[in-house]
């Protein structure tokens, strides 16, 4: 157990920063043994604050070395240095307090403020990263103007970066140099970087709409400098789809991407230098499969978004941080979509939150788009606040329409431009540009909780009407036992016999359009629609058009129905699943029902063969209900019934589709060269799904066209697609051949290494464990690198679940015993490694006791980090 209970911080408690700061000059002196900050403030009284207050600073593990106010040093008792800061005070309305620190970021591992990776200096400050590098007010609504300079040994690091301009650079004493940074915008030190290293750079330029030409520079390690263009090019995209569709203009004269190997998270935002991890923006087609290179596209569009919704604009505190999150994210999705099929970017974001997202949101860490409290805020970068966040902003697109909400867009941004601001007054901007009322509808920032959608009707064939009866309730959550309805834009259209959308006319109306939105508002809503020929089947919820869950009792042979005939993209594919979810559910439920429905194999088959269909469609339309999914579905998930229904409903369906599975095959190979068009990703998609059924059956010619494609592979979507396929079969020689050969290809390259682990720790075979034990002793392990620790434990965690969840609780022991180690070295990373224990009361009681046990175990650990012990001691609590 740790010593102290560790300090709730609660949104309630909010109160305006007491001090300002208008200008920060920051000089920092790199060195191999430490580095030594000189920071000079401007420091003044905030006049909305309440007066008389001492300045407080916040510091972490900071070596105080000087300590100035306006110049003159401070005696002993005119500052105190407490546990987690720095307090003056005596001070007056205006003062310059000058600090100086000296830190070490070479043993740094938690990844957190200025720290080393392969041999460079780089830091990550949000959330609280900046109070590691020096004392200050490390709270979002703070914002200064930043000048920084940085000094360095030359040869070592001969490219020294920081945010905005360089403005002045020169050579020191001893081989030394320093460049000089000025940002002209006030940002909030979170949004502080610095980069010192030995770097390639890669050069291109954008021309903004309004004809200035601004320097575009990325930074990579020298073996990494042909795995720029993509990036590259993604940002290029990204600047140009932001001034189209949102009229906003890239505002310095210098953008700059740098690429590091250790990194805590996907990306980071800094203002003019956003930094990434090197296997978020870093590919080849010999190197990334095509899903990497989507992921690059959106995770660069994301941070490029964030210089407005973020940057320009930012936070109040970080209660708020789905105000950037949830907007940026709705943003990069809406790029997403603009660039390739907006349904089947739609069926991914569905399928992230309803299987991760709803899953969270039933558990113990639950909590609203908008939280009301936290222990430790790196805890809140949940998909609560970014998925579920982006889709309230979603929400308000539906509701108020393409252009109220480019109104609303514009207003926001004009209105608080340079400020630190509240998810209210995006919401209050998005109001005032519409004149539509959004009162309930804030109840999406502020209830947590999945709410589920009852839908009943009945079909009048006298009057021809059909009344749908909506009734919505949202279960209870952490601190939360009763809610309020909430305002839930509702997508639907009804379909008729021959597959046509029949036209829906409420009472009273002349309009009938083929697809409305109703708004559900009240717990209980009934809907009469007249002129209704025959009896339809509803296709609810269209396009996911809130995060909710609908009920319906949708016959096997109406989901049919839909699944070749809603013009609805996604609810055709969302048929398919509720389909395969019924099989799979009935099979659990009842072991001894051997056959799978002669239905969803016609259906498959058909699928298989259909050609005129977008096959990026297909290929989602023929991917199974997720274990993770089935288990979110579950009320008490017995993951070994859940795995062995799937792999049976998955083994029938390959062995009944074997030959279509093989013409299928042949018809998407390409001879041709690598092409990154949709078309051709739609069929690498479809032609490695059919490989890896094949391979599931243990199909002999499927093995052989696996070989032959892992040796001619010309890409790696292809090659990794080959791998996964017989690493995941019988063929013990072929997948340990196969195996020895792409390491050897490849060990030279950590994110293709990283790939390599994640395949084998996901392996479905049985008896994973002692395997991936293995790899951890690997080579190419690294225990202070967090890709790899994400590439092994958390591919096993999160991916395995047939193997984690191994009834004799062996992989929760494996997983606790690395979770107590790593939360010394990066509590960050070893916090985010404990959510696949969390929702421990949702498993039967076969994994219950195992994974409750595994909490206990982390949770008696002495000193546990605030990390760790939040989301252990919340999953353990009630
Ligand atoms: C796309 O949000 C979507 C989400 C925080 C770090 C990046 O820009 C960010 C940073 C976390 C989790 C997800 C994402 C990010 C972070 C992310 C990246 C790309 N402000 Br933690
Ligand atoms: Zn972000």
């Amino acid at each position: 157990m740790r010593t102290s209970q560790p300090q709730t911080i609660y949104l309630k408690d909010y109160k305006v920063p007491p001090f300002l700061v208008d200008h920060v000059d920051l000089r920092f002196e790199l060195f191999e043994e430490g580095a030594r900050v000189y920071n000079s403030m401007e420091i003044r009284r905030n006049p909305d604050a309440e007066s008389g207050q001492s300045l407080e600073l916040d510091g972490e593990g900071l070596e105080l070395e000087g300590l100035t106010l306006n110049g003159l040093p401070l005696a002993d008792d005119d500052f105190e240095v407490t546990s987690g800061g720095l307090r003056v005070d005596k001070v007056s309305d205006k003062f310059t307090l000058g600090v100086v620190t000296w830190i070490l970021p070479q043993d740094n591992t938690r990844l957190e403020g200025l720290y080393k990776s392969s041999g460079m200096f780089c830091t990550q400050c949000e959330a609280e990263g900046f109070r590691w590098i020096t004392y200050f007010p490390d709270r979002p609504d703070v914002m200064a103007r930043f000048r920084t300079r940085v000094e360095a040994d030359k040869a070592r690091y001969p490219v020294l970066l920081s945010n905005g301009n360089d403005v002045e650079k020169g050579d020191l004493e001893d081989g030394r140099h320093f460049v000089t940074w000025e940002d002209p915008f006030p940002k909030p030190c979170y949004l502080f970087a610095l980069v010192a290293g030995d770097l390639a750079e890669k050069k291109d330029t954008f021309t903004t709409q309004s004809g200035r030409e601004i320097d575009l520079r990325m930074y990579v390690e020298p073996r990494n400098a042909a795995k720029c263009d993509h990036a590259l090019d993604s940002l290029k995209r990204s600047m140009r789809w932001d001034e189209q569709i949102y009229g906003r203009e890239y505002d310095l004269d210098i953008f700059m991407i740098v690429a590091v190997d250790d990194f805590n998270m996907g990306a980071m935002e800094n203002k003019g230098l956003n930094i990434f991890n090197s296997s978020c923006v870093l590919a080849t087609p010999d190197t990334a499969t095509d899903l990497a290179f989507q992921r690059i596209e959106a995770i660069v569009a994301h941070e490029y978004f964030h210089n407005w919704s973020g940057n320009r604009v930012t936070c109040r505190d970080w209660f708020q941080l789905s105000l950037k999150e949830g907007f940026t994210v709705f943003r990069d999705s809406q790029f997403s979509s603009d660039m390739g099929s907006p349904t089947v970017k739609r069926i991914e974001d569905a399928t992230l939150l309803r299987t991760a997202q709803f899953a969270e949101d039933s558990g113990p860490m639950a909590h609203p788009v908008r939280p009301d409290s936290y222990i430790e805020i790196s805890n809140f970068y949940t998909l609560t606040v970014y998925e579920k966040g982006a889709e309230v902003v979603r929400m308000i697109h539906t509701l108020l329409g393409e252009e109220d909400f480019r109104k609303g867009s514009d207003l926001y941004f004009e209105r608080h431009d340079g400020q630190a601001v509240t998810t209210d007054d995006f919401v209050k901007a998005m109001e005032d540009a519409s004149g539509r009322d959004l009162t309930q509808f804030r109840r999406w920032y502020q209830q947590a909780g999945t709410p589920i959608v009852d839908v009943s009707d009945a079909y009048d064939p006298d009057a021809k009407t059909y009344t749908l009866t909506l009734r919505q309730r949202i279960p209870a959550t952490p601190g939360q036992e009763t809610k309020q309805p909430q305002h839930i834009p509702f997508a639907l259209g009804l379909v008729g016999e021959h597959g046509e959308d029949l036209p829906l006319k409420l009472q009273g109306e002349d309009d009938a359009p083929a697809q409305r939105v109703l708004d559900l508002t009240d717990e209980q809503q009934t809907f009469v629609f007249h002129d209704v020929a025959a009896q339809p089947v509803p296709s609810l919820l269209r396009g996911f058009s809130a995060p909710v869950k609908v009920h319906y009792p949708w016959t096997r042979d109406q989901l049919l129905f839909l699944m070749s005939h809603d013009s609805d993209g996604f609810n055709r594919w969302d048929a398919g699943q509720r389909l395969a979810v019924d099989v799979i559910q009935s099979m659990v439920d009842e072991p001894q029902e051997r056959t799978v429905d002669p239905r969803l194999v016609t259906a498959f088959r058909q699928l298989l063969s259909d050609t005129d269909l977008d096959q990026a469609l297909v290929a989602k339309m023929l991917q199974l209900p997720s274990e993770a999914y089935l288990i979110e579905l579950a009320d008490e998930a017995d993951v070994q019934a859940i795995h062995k229904a799937r792999t049976r409903v998955l083994n029938q369906l390959a062995l009944e589709l074997r030959d279509e599975l093989v013409a299928c095959y042949l018809r998407n190979r390409e001879d041709g060269p690598y092409e990154p068009t949709p078309q051709a990703i739609a069929r690498r998609s479809l032609k490695n799904t059919a490989l890896a059924w094949l391979l599931h059956i243990n199909d002999e010619e499927g093995r052989m066209l696996a070989r032959q494609q892992f040796e001619n592979a010309g890409n790696m979507t292809d090659q990794s697609g080959a791998l996964r396929a017989l690493v995941n079969s019988e063929f013990e020689e072929d997948r340990d051949t196969a195996l020895a050969s792409f390491y050897d290809r490849f060990r030279e390259d950590p994110q293709v290494v990283e790939q390599w682990f994640a395949i084998q720790a996901s392996s479905v075979r049985a008896g994973t464990l002692p395997a991936v034990e293995a790899l951890l002793t690997h080579e190419a392990f690294d225990w202070k690198n967090p890709n790899k620790i994400r590439s092994v434990i958390g591919a096993f965690a999160g991916q395995n679940l047939a193997n984690f969840h191994a009834t004799d609780g062996s992989g929760y022991r494996f997983l606790a015993q690395h979770i107590l180690s790593l939360d010394s070295s990066n509590p960050q990373i070893a916090a985010r490694l404990v959510s696949p224990l969390t929702r421990w009361r949702n498993y039967s009681q076969a994994y219950r006791d195992g994974m409750r046990a595994a909490l206990e175990q982390i949770h008696a650990k002495p000193d546990l980090s605030k990390d760790v012990y939040e989301v252990v001691h919340k999953s353990l609590k009630g």
